[in-house]
């Protein structure tokens, strides 16, 4: 069975330069937004958004994936997360992100992927609850991998990496 390697570090989603895809937390019309989107479209640059115009809209638990412009990687994946309490069921929806973002980027052979806390900002998700689906998603996915090697959970505090730190000590499938 293939060895994958799941991490969780503080940072900037746009700032992770050694991997090959990141993980966007977008909106339904894949425009530029606030928070991880803001951040990833203003260090791709316009040419992503217009990119993504052709993409869109996706759905929640959807992921499609573009090209990353300026950024430091090969590839952007777009997932769009459930509105906490408003898309339902948001654990399924959520756990789909995961997943689908996972079997796309096998699909184009890359081997690193990093992931913000998707739903967990302005979509309201609490951040635990986040985290254990998060970690169950990964590891339910992981026997369908050929080529991704190393999932990482980038956190933009160091409290909230200790929480995902936590959820991936307890998902047993992956220790
Ligand atoms: N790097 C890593 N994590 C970040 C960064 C960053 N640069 N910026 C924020 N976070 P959010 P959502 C954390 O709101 O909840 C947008 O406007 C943040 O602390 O970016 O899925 C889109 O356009 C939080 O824990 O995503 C959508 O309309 C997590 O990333 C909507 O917000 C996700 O926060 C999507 O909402």
């Amino acid at each position: 069975m293939t060895v994958v390697k799941v991490e969780c570090i503080r940072g900037n989603i746009a700032e992770q330069q050694d991997m090959d895809v990141i993980v966007n937390a977008a909106n339904a019309e894949l425009l530029p937004g606030s928070g991880v989107a803001g951040a990833i479209h203003s260090a791709a640059g316009p040419g992503l958004a217009e990119e993504c115009r052709a993409l869109a809209p996706i759905r929640p638990g959807q992921a499609v994936i573009s090209s990353a412009h300026e950024l430091p990687n090969q590839h952007v994946i777009h997932c769009l997360g459930p509105v906490y309490g408003v898309d339902e069921p948001s654990d399924r929806l959520l756990a789909e992100c995961f997943r689908n973002a996972l079997l796309l980027a096998d699909r184009h052979k890359l081997t690193s992927i990093a992931f913000p806390a998707i739903s967990t900002g302005v979509f309201g998700y609490p951040l635990q609850d986040a985290a254990a689906v998060a970690m169950k998603a990964v590891s339910d996915t992981l026997a369908e991998l050929n080529s991704v090697r190393l999932v990482r959970f980038v956190l933009f505090s160091d409290e909230d990496r200790k929480v995902f730190e936590q959820a991936l000590e307890l998902e047993s499938g992956l220790s």
